[in-house]
């Protein structure tokens, strides 16, 4: 397939480029190096170096001969994404290219309104673009679990059927987010789903839970195909941040009470679940969600998981419950679905002990 994947740059979208390209796919990216120029901006380093999309595509050609195209420039403008989609053809757009990070979503007035400009204008455009130009093609959009909140009631696979006085009906799952980034997630579900019914769109919505890990199949050739690897508190996920604070000889920040629970991945099951949705594309006119986690975790649990992995390595980890910088519930019940991706053929790669040390001793 001809595949064009958004954010091609970024935590995701590179090891997803490589990945697919691996797997035989031809392959472009697209990006504006917005997400290293926001982290300029506020003063934030990935762990070590990552090389720019040019040079990245030049090792991955030396490792195995895969091509792999890329388009630099701003998705929010007509012009560029018109040019890019006419160009490839796609026959899959890989959604990736939305500004990811919650806590910088609510630093600031001019950090907000950033992230509801880039990422509900680049869906739109994506919509508008795949019914111009390439009518066919299969959109998989990177949601979020977070657009779910957490309610004190199971979390289903994107639709809850509910009956009220006495009549059924379908909907998409009540969606009540934590966060302004959130929030733009929810937005860009509405935006496709009303074209899913407009247009007879193909859309498949994956919502992730917070993914972890360093290493994938793909960047084992070579260092400088490692993806980015965040540890801050504004781009660094939690497991992430805790094993560089191991390493660190910084306890672990629990926020609050650490018992807030999400859905986690390895960061090597999102491009299987990723590939395995393009390869069992959904239907014209069909929205197609599904959960996208292996395991759910307490920030609790984490930390003591990481503590116990750093303790076989010899490192004194302490674990510091901290004042929670954000307002979001610290005990909650948390039960969401996730069999679709099962169906097709995930097999999960869990949170070991061995998975865990590796990233430490790296
Ligand atoms: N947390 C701590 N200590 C820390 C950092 C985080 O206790 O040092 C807690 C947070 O308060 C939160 C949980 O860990 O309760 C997860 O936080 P996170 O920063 O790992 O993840 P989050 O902000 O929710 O966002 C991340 C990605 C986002 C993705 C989302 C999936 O940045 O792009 O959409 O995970 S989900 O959380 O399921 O919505």
């Amino acid at each position: 397939m001809r595949i064009l994947i958004l954010g091609g740059d970024g935590y995701l979208g590179w090891p997803t480029a490589m990945h697919l390209s691996g797997h035989g796919h031809e392959v472009a990216v697209v990006d504006n190096y917005m997400r290293r120029n926001l982290m300029r901006d506020e003063d934030v380093e990935p762990l070590y170096k990552v090389p720019n999309l040019d040079e990245r595509i030049r090792v991955w050609k030396d490792v195995g001969k895969y091509i792999i195209k890329k388009y630099i420039g701003d998705l929010n403008k007509w012009e560029f994404i018109s040019q890019v989609f006419q160009e490839f053809q796609p026959d899959t757009i890989i959604h990736y290219a939305e500004q990811p990070s919650a806590p910088y979503s609510m630093l600031r007035r001019e950090a907000a309104t950033l992230t509801i400009n880039n990422n509900v204008g680049v869906t739109a455009n994506v919509i508008f673009a795949v019914r111009e130009f390439c009518p066919d093609a299969h959109i998989i959009k990177l949601g979020t679990m977070g657009e779910y909140g957490t309610p004190n009631i199971d979390i289903e696979e994107g639709w809850i059927d509910i009956e009220h006085k006495g009549r059924n009906s379908k909907f998409l799952y009540p969606r009540q987010a934590g966060s302004l980034y959130h929030t733009t997630k929810i937005m860009d579900t509405d935006l496709l789903w009303y074209y899913v019914r407009m247009w007879e769109l193909r859309v498949t919505d994956l919502m992730q839970g917070p993914v972890y890990g360093i290493f994938t199949e793909e960047s084992s050739q070579d260092d400088r195909l490692l993806t980015f690897f965040s540890y801050d508190e504004l781009f660094g996920t939690v497991l992430n941040r805790f094993i560089v604070q191991a390493v660190a000889n910084h306890p672990l920040t629990v926020y609050g009470k650490g018992g807030q629970t999400r859905g986690y991945l390895n960061i090597r099951d999102t491009l299987n679940c990723v590939r395995l949705s393009l390869e069992n594309p959904a239907d014209y006119g069909e929205l197609r969600i599904f959960n996208q986690f292996t395991e759910t975790f307490s920030v609790n649990e984490l930390a003591v998981k990481v503590q116990s992995a750093g303790s076989g390595l010899g490192l004194d980890v302490q674990i510091r419950s901290i004042e929670n910088p954000r307002k979001e519930l610290e005990e909650h019940y948390y039960n969401p679905a996730h069999t679709g991706l099962l169906e097709l053929g995930l097999e999960p790669s869990f949170l070991t002990n061995t998975e865990l040390v590796q990233m430490l001793e790296y």
